[in-house]
């Protein structure tokens, strides 16, 4: 177990994670310690002043003790109002973003998540960010409601198409955390998962700098099978033949797909080209219209990557 890492919760790693933390666990135990008043004592009476030989238990007819009842609303009505309070402090806390926070804004889209960095840098379903710092992410979504949620964070926020919402977080630990999707948003909702990587201030400058030039290095085929994985393709198209959402990639070069229109078209440069840009154009027969638009998240020496590697993947 990490520290702080409990039955119910995973270790906190936010600047807020301590006091949502804190403020669950006297809910908790406040709501137990009530419970068992309640309950053991309801018991306790029900048997202790039973109906006895058709006889009654108690000789008291009274039915009203003001300094009880004092008791028992006072002091329920403070736990509310310590709650109240606590939580609403907390909730400012987590709500309002410091001036001084790095911008990230995310995207949520059947199904993983888009990130674009300051500079052009852009990740998929791997949030890089730096340790000690705050950062804030204001998020959309390309198709239905997804929702960005950090459990080691203490964090999580809707991500609306057509509206933008905002999360902030300051991570007090370098590791790497996971990133769940926490509405769902279709068949392919549980494998929306992406991790949050918190790294030194120095080597996520490095990163963005590297990240910014990415794939200057590789070859397109190099660079291709990269994006494969780090583009989400491989969430829909195996490559080993195995079906899943999309049709497998496993000798896709040169196939003849059948289209739902009937008609019949050889797998191309340019119809691979239009597959990954525009992908509602051509549906292939017995497969859901669900992938998404890579056109404003792959630049184009990206997409001649992705043709050339799919080339490799003709046996
Ligand atoms: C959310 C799931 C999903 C993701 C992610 C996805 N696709 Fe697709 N893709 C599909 C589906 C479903 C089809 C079949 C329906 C159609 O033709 O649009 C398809 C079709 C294709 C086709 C045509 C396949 C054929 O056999 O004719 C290509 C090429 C393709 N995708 C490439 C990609 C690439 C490259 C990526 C990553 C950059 C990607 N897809 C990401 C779901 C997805
Ligand atoms: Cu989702």
């Amino acid at each position: 177990m990490d520290k702080g890492e409990s039955f119910f919760l995973p270790a906190p790693s936010s600047t807020v994670a301590g006091e949502v933390d804190a403020l669950f666990n006297f809910i908790l135990i406040a709501s137990t310690v009530l419970f068992f008043i309640v309950v053991f004592g309801s018991i306790f009476f029900a048997i202790r002043y039973r109906r006895r030989n058709g006889k009654r238990q108690y000789t008291s007819e009274k039915a009203h003790n003001t300094k009880l009842e004092i008791i028992w609303t006072i002091i329920p009505t403070i736990l509310v109002v310590i709650v109240f309070f606590w939580g609403f402090s907390t909730y400012l806390k987590m709500h309002v973003v410091p001036k001084d926070a790095l911008q990230i804004k995310a995207t949520g889209q059947k199904w993983f998540w888009q990130f674009e960095y300051k500079d052009g840098a852009s990740s998929t379903n791997e949030l890089v960010v730096p340790v000690g710092k705050p950062v804030e992410i204001t998020l959309s979504s390309t198709d239905v409601i997804h929702s960005f949620y950090v459990p080691n964070f203490r964090i999580k926020m809707d991500a609306l198409p057509n509206r933008y919402t905002k999360t902030w977080f300051e991570a007090t630990q370098e590791g790497t955390f996971d990133l769940f999707c926490a509405e769902y948003c279709g068949t392919g909702h549980s494998k929306m998962i992406g991790t949050v990587k918190v790294v030194s201030e120095r080597e996520y400058d490095e990163w963005l700098e590297n990240n910014a030039i990415s794939g200057e290095g590789l070859s397109l085929v190099e660079l291709g099978e990269k994006l494969y994985t780090s583009k989400a393709c491989n969430t829909c198209h195996s490559i080993d033949g195995t079906p899943n959402t999309g049709p497998t990639f496993q000798g896709i070069f040169g196939r003849q797909e059948k289209l739902q229109d009937g008609t019949d078209i050889t797998a191309d440069e340019n119809y691979i080209r239009e597959s990954i840009l525009n992908p509602q154009a051509k549906i292939v027969s017995g497969y859901q219209p669900v992938m998404p638009t890579y056109q404003n998240i792959l630049k184009d020496r990206e997409v001649d990557a992705l043709v050339e590697y799919l080339k490799t993947l003709s046996n």
